[in-house]
């Protein structure tokens, strides 16, 4: 079963070496799960937390949970919910995990889930690539990159995060 689960995370990184060129960042494929799209944003000077942002694509018959991560970029890394409360934007660390359900696509972007990178060691610039290594319950550890874009990039989605929110 592990040994299948190698063969598969290898002929990703083929795919991913191979497109490598195109403008999509590296889509990483382990066991169920397809994680693609992987980015962050710049921070401004002195910021010392920064957002990270990908896809997960459930193609199992299982649920999975997103339960944490880790970066040598920064201190610890959280996974974190943007709400609308009051009226004002607020965020907080999902308790449990982050459930992807079987068969289901969760996009962590701006003004939703996200990564919280904490205690970054350096401000994230533009073209930087951060290694993250993320944790599911039943995946276990995966390691994505995060492709550092633009300060004011969105990601093409809606972004209703507030201006001052930091990330
Ligand atoms: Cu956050």
């Amino acid at each position: 079963m592990f040994n299948r689960f190698t063969v598969h995370a290898c002929s990703a990184l083929v795919l991913a070496v191979i497109c490598a060129g195109s403008a999509s960042a590296q889509q990483v494929k382990t066991g169920d799960l397809v994680l693609d799209n992987a980015w962050s944003r710049a921070t401004p000077g002195g910021a010392k937390v920064g957002g990270g942002y990908l896809t997960v694509d459930n193609k199992g018959s299982t649920a999975d949970k997103l339960i944490g991560g880790s970066s040598p970029a920064a201190g610890k890394v959280e996974v974190h919910e943007m709400a609308m409360n009051n009226g004002v934007m607020t965020m907080r660390p999902v308790k449990d995990g982050l459930s992807i359900p079987a068969g289901k696509s969760v996009s962590l972007a701006p003004g939703g889930y996200h990564l919280m990178l904490m205690d970054l060691k350096a401000p994230l610039k533009k073209g930087d690539k951060i290694p993250v290594t993320l944790k599911f319950e039943k995946a276990g550890d995966v390691n994505v990159t995060l492709d550092v874009r633009d300060i004011g990039a969105t990601s093409g989605q809606m972004d209703h995060a507030k201006p001052g929110m930091g990330h």
